[in-house]
């Protein structure tokens, strides 16, 4: 059983001690806006060409919420549609400058301290009207990493809502691994639905331009998007260097794909 780390002292840099505390006591913590007008536009363009290559079967993509035998007509038409492309930090320069962001990494740092790497990214995109849910789960039940202190910066480029798929989170519920299982609609995600007291949800509103950081363990979930407002988020996944794969047993070298960030000086 993994279990959640302990809140190393690094002083403050962006977050708040009240927000810094909150973060180890609930699993998660809303910071608001945080990108600049003029980031955000550009974020946007970026986003939007780039899922348009993918759309058009130039970029790998997921349908997160069909079985993928991979079907590009399949994806695109499918009529609950939870859209994810996998390291835009390899293929999108924008994106990659936003892994090394000083002021999401100032956040980053003060949670699990200044040496900080890489361990993926993933832009997250529910469309109008027909964006599909993400089940309730813990992101380590996918990664099964080691230790468990993984942190997530999840960051909206539109105003998001409990309708159109903001996170909804369980507080307090990073200090214990739960049971996942295979969820039925689809091979990509896994349910832990089974544990989850919805009452106790919280849901994350945001403007355009916010963040929200979790743990690893944390359980959330976004809901379908019938509005119509389209979704589109952006999710980078740090972790301190020595974190080690539990599926292979080995240590996650330093490459393109999972680049040091921040080392200490
Ligand atoms: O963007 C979503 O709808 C879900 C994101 C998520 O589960 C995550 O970033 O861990």
């Amino acid at each position: 059983m993994q279990t959640a780390a302990v809140a190393p002292q690094t002083g403050h840099k962006a977050l708040t001690q009240a927000q810094i505390d909150g973060f180890w006591s609930d699993g998660f913590v809303s910071v608001g806006k945080v990108l600049s007008d003029e980031q955000l536009e550009l974020l946007r363009g970026e986003y939007d060409r780039t899922f348009e290559q993918a759309r058009a079967g130039k970029i790998n993509f997921r349908n997160l919420s069909i079985n993928n035998t991979d079907e590009l007509e399949d994806k695109n038409q499918a009529s609950q549609q939870m859209l994810q492309i996998m390291q835009m930090c390899e293929i999108n320069i924008q994106f990659r400058r936003l892994a090394y962001d000083e002021q999401l990494l100032d956040m980053i740092e003060d949670l699990i301290g200044p040496n900080i790497q890489l361990f993926h990214d993933q832009a997250l995109y529910k469309p109008a009207y027909h964006g599909g849910p993400v089940f309730w789960h813990q992101d380590n039940a996918y990664w099964k990493c080691a230790p468990a202190n993984l942190v997530s910066v999840w960051l909206t480029l539109d105003d998001v809502d409990e309708d159109n798929g903001a996170m909804q989170f369980i507080p307090g519920s990073h200090l214990r691994t739960v049971g996942h299982g295979q969820a039925q609609s689809t091979n990509a995600l896994l349910d832990s639905g089974g544990e989850v007291d919805e009452s106790q949800r919280v849901v994350v509103e945001l403007p355009a331009g916010g963040v929200c950081i979790h743990h690893c363990q944390t359980l959330h979930h976004t809901a379908p998007n019938t509005t119509p407002r389209q979704r589109r988020a952006f999710a980078i996944h740090f972790m301190t260097p020595g974190t080690k794969s539990l599926r292979t047993n080995q240590y996650l070298p330093v490459s393109f794909g999972r680049p040091m960030l921040r080392t200490r000086a």
